[in-house]
């Protein structure tokens, strides 16, 4: 297949693209066809690596209002509601509703999902159905899952043993959530569990760290360490981090040497970070955002997750990784004309840094051909105008394809 006349990542002139068993085998300002070779002529758009959604609850997602709505709109409301609803789970229940999910999510250009499931479960229904549809969708989207203790490591019962069975079951990522932990002390012990038992059976981390308006939650300063020491390094990554929004900025300051020298890799929920952010304030009221321009101007990695699509924590959501990006921007001050046109790094390559799929994500040669194209000539226009994802390409065949929308408009200038 030779995809003609596309602008790579906001690149100043067109390419052509061919694709040749499921792998990008040429990439030039110009490409013959070969003899009865398919030919996709995009006549001037814009294509990128495949969005990523490094950050997802699968296991919640279209449970909104069931068994009732989040009315505070705090997370700890948002805890208690899912845990009713787990109550009634079951494994057909999950997979029909993970896979509409997903369905929305390729339409919008993902290829790639970090799920996290939750772990708090004597009976791990989530985690058993959802390793089901990891496996039924693999040749359509990458999905990677987290053994996450949406309840504690230590505060729920059997928890330590829970996390094992999770990561022997098949896990790809052991998770935690420290501030959520009956004490500090208890924090600290189960980063100390989770990062080791990552490092003996060989998984990612990723910790829901700190995702709490209290400028004394600095479970991350432990989590970085443990990466620094364990040399997990990039392997690790700190979810929400929204504390990190509430710190001073001298101590802040000194958190970002450890941050740099452990590598480890940041994933901020701007949608759900404003909707569960600052609801214990009145007025000034917090943003609930970690602070992604700091991050990202010190060349930490810093990516965006959805978080949720219709759950206890978040009323909306529809699969759409530009609408994360958006409020992303707007939340982080990052709009300039250059933070605009290259946020698109915030919801593809950077996400990939987090997932550690770099080595066979990316459009270049020899790598396998994933990628979209967009409705527009650059990314600064694609993000302002919603555009539609004209072709999801996935191992070099079409996933998805979009006819544009077409508008009768009388309106006279
Ligand atoms: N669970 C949690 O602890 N935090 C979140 N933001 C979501 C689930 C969505
Ligand atoms: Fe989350």
């Amino acid at each position: 297949m030779l995809i003609k006349n596309v602008y790579i990542k906001n690149a100043k002139q067109t390419s052509d693209v061919r694709i040749e068993n499921g792998k990008f085998s040429e990439i030039a300002p110009e490409i013959d066809p070969y003899a009865e070779e398919k030919i996709i002529d995009l006549r001037g758009k814009l294509m990128l690596p495949p969005f990523v959604d490094p950050h997802v609850h699968l296991d919640a997602t279209m449970t909104a209002g069931d068994p009732e709505w989040n009315q505070s709109g705090t997370l700890f409301d948002g805890i208690r509601i899912w845990s009713e609803r787990k109550k009634t789970l079951t494994f057909e229940d999950v997979k029909k509703r993970a896979k509409k999910a997903l369905k929305l999510q390729v339409e919008n250009g993902i290829q790639f999902v970090r799920s996290h499931v939750d772990v708090t479960d004597p009976n791990l229904t989530a985690l058993r159905a959802l390793i089901e549809v990891r496996d039924e969708v693999k040749d359509q989207v990458e999905l990677q899952l987290v053994a996450f203790p949406q309840e504690g490591i230590l505060s729920f019962p059997n928890g330590k043993e829970l996390m094992t069975k999770a990561a022997d079951m098949g896990a790809d990522v052991i998770g935690g959530i420290p501030h959520f932990e009956f004490t500090q002390e208890y924090g600290v012990e189960s980063l100390k569990f989770l990062v080791d038992l990552a490092d003996k059976k060989g998984k990612l981390v990723d910790v829901h760290c700190d995702e709490i308006d209290d400028p004394e939650s600095r479970s991350l300063e432990t989590l970085a360490t443990l990466a620094y020491e364990s040399k997990l390094g990039d392997k690790v990554t700190a979810s929400h981090t929204t504390a990190m929004g509430s710190y001073n900025d001298a101590y802040t300051y000194k958190l970002f040497r450890l941050l740099k020298l452990s590598h480890i890799n940041f994933i901020a929920n701007p949608l759900v970070n404003t909707n569960l952010g600052g609801r214990f304030d009145t007025y000034p009221k917090r943003r609930g955002m970690t602070r992604v321009k700091e991050l990202n101007d010190a060349g930490i990695n810093v990516a965006f997750g959805e978080d949720d699509i219709k759950d206890p924590w978040y009323p909306m959501g529809n699969g759409n990784m530009l609408d994360a990006l958006s409020m992303g921007l707007h939340v982080g001050h990052m709009m300039g004309y250059d933070d605009i046109m290259n946020s698109y790094k915030f919801i593809s390559e950077n996400s990939a840094k987090c997932m550690h799929i770099s080595d066979h994500y990316g459009i270049e040669i020899g790598k396998p051909a994933d990628c979209i194209i967009m409705n527009s000539q650059n990314f600064y226009d694609a993000l302002n105008e919603r555009a539609e994802i004209l072709y999801s390409i996935h191992n070099g065949k079409v996933l998805v394809k979009t006819e544009p929308k077409r508008i009768t408009n009388n309106f006279q200038e």
